[in-house]
Parts: C-alpha cells; structure tokens; sequence
C-alpha cells in the first residue's frame, strides 16, 4: 500500500501528500499479564467465598456406598482435565481481547483461518474424549452392566415405585415374594442394612422420573413400561436424601425421601413394626403394584 494512494486519505486533499498512518501503539504485555492475573485472582476469591477452594474433596456429598470413591475418582479427574482446558481457552480468550483489541490505525485482516490449527483443536479433544470414555468403562460397568452386578442370593430387593410426586417403596416380606399378604410398603423413606448388596426395581406409573441416590452416586432414569434393575451396598449408617432427578411435573421438587442406612438388626426390627402396620402408608392400590407379580 504505498503513501500516495488516494483512498487512504480519509478526505484530505488527495493532492497532498497522506501522512503515514501512525504505527500500532506498541503492545503492553505487562498489562495484559497484570489483568488477567486481576481476573483469575478474581474468580479464585469468588470460589474461596463459596468454600468450594478450601474443601475440594467435598465438592461431591459424602460417598457411603461401595462405588461412590471409584466414582469420585473419575469425577476427579475428569473435572481437571476439562477444568485445565477451560482455563487454558477462558485465559487465551481474555489475552487476545486484549492484545488484539481496537487501536487507532489498526486494520483488519482477513483470514481463511489455519487448517492445521483446526485439526489439532479437533483431533486432540476427539482422543481425549475417547480415551475418557475408555477410561471409564470400568467403574461405569461395575455399577450399571447387568451381567457385573454381584451374584448375591442374599441381596435385600426393594421395590421402587415413582408416580407424581411420591417415592413408593416395596419389600416382599418374610415369604421373600413380591405381591402377597406380608409385603411391607412406605411412602418416601427407603430403609436398608449397612453392608449388604441391595437390587431395587425401578418402575414409574405415570412420567419419566429419576431416582437419585446421591450419596450412593447412583442415578437412574425410571421408562415407562419397564422395570429397571439397579444395585448398591452402602458401608456407612445414617440418613441420606432420596432424589428425583427429573423434571417430572410441577410437584418435581418435592419429590423426595430419605435413604435410612441401619445395622441388620435395627432393619429386621423396622420391618416387623412396617409389617404391623401394613396397609396405613401406602395409598397404592395393589393394581398398581400388579404388574411386578411374577
Ligand atoms: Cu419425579
């Protein structure tokens, strides 16, 4: 682009000549340096007030069952590979606000962009990603893969209704069959013995909902017209949320329970009292319990 180009003149005499642009402002890398680390002190305190900085592993809530540390585990490094990544990106993008923001007598540039670049921003995140997804086979298959669950013939069953907006649990009883006259129900509290494998069956009458254990880590979906098989063995007594983990109605939010986790004696005693008092806590009729008669 040479001085005496007359479109460069912006309006002055195209006769005389056009002054040479004024060079870029030389760039302030200090300044750029001294604000992002202004940001990211920023967003550290917004973390260290919200106690998350001072108490990493308890982002999760308190694990208590067999499979809540491998979960954690995987929870663990997966947040700081992505969370390395978005710091990365979030810090090249603040950089380049402003190393590359409006100067007078800057110019545009176009660009078909880097082909190279784009391969390797895709190609790098695809084999991570793939190598996640390895990865995690393992713990995922221990908790979810039918043909992995323990092979336990003393395992505790329950029985897990959703409906709108309530928790129904079922327990077969001294007999050990579903559907006959000494099952024991309760409405929204699942009592089970600390230590010992528990299959619950996962049905829902109305709505999808999703039952979420989350001290246990375990969370799953309830289709309508199935039954879904889950497992887990809490090694921690005490009282624990019952979550439903999907938007299933207006009442979605109260549609919880509590998970009691007891020593085998104290549950055999709770379920001889359910027993006496059969029939007062669940208003499920027993059509709607009928379709697990087998
Ligand atoms: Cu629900």
């Amino acid at each position: 682009m040479s001085h005496a180009d007359p479109h460069d003149s912006h309006g002055h005499d195209a006769h005389a000549p056009a002054a040479a642009p004024p060079p870029p402002p030389a760039s302030k890398p200090g300044a750029v340096v001294v604000g992002f680390l202004v940001l990211l002190t920023g967003e550290l305190l917004v973390l260290w007030q919200s106690g998350i900085l001072g108490k990493i592993p308890a982002i999760m809530p308190e694990g208590i069952s067999t499979y809540s540390a491998a979960v954690d585990r995987l929870f663990y490094v997966i947040l700081g590979i992505t969370g390395f990544f978005l710091l990365l990106t979030e810090g090249l993008l603040v950089y380049f606000c402003l190393r590359y923001r409006a100067k007078d007598g800057g110019r545009a540039v176009h660009t078909h962009g880097n082909h190279k670049l784009e391969l390797a921003w895709t190609f790098v995140p695809g084999v991570i990603l793939f190598g996640l997804a390895v990865f995690q086979t393992g713990v995922w298959g221990d908790i979810k893969f039918q043909g992995r669950f323990p092979d336990d013939k003393n395992a505790l069953k329950v029985q897990v209704l959703g409906k709108q907006f309530e928790w129904h649990f079922r327990y077969a009883g001294e007999d050990g069959v579903f559907g006959t006259a000494d099952d024991v129900t309760k409405l929204a509290e699942l009592h089970v013995p600390v230590n010992r494998n528990v299959f619950v069956y996962l049905h829902t009458i109305d709505v999808l909902h999703s039952f979420w254990l989350p001290n246990v880590r375990l969370k799953q979906d309830l289709l309508s017209g199935q039954t879904i098989r889950q497992w887990f063995n809490c090694v921690k007594t005490g009282k624990f949320p019952v979550v439903c983990a999907e938007l299933c109605g207006n009442g979605h939010t109260t549609m919880g329970g509590v998970l009691v986790v007891e020593s085998e004696e104290e549950f055999q005693a709770w379920l001889r009292d359910q027993k006496k008092e059969f029939g007062e806590h669940d208003p499920l009729t027993d059509k709607q319990w009928k379709f697990w008669k087998d």
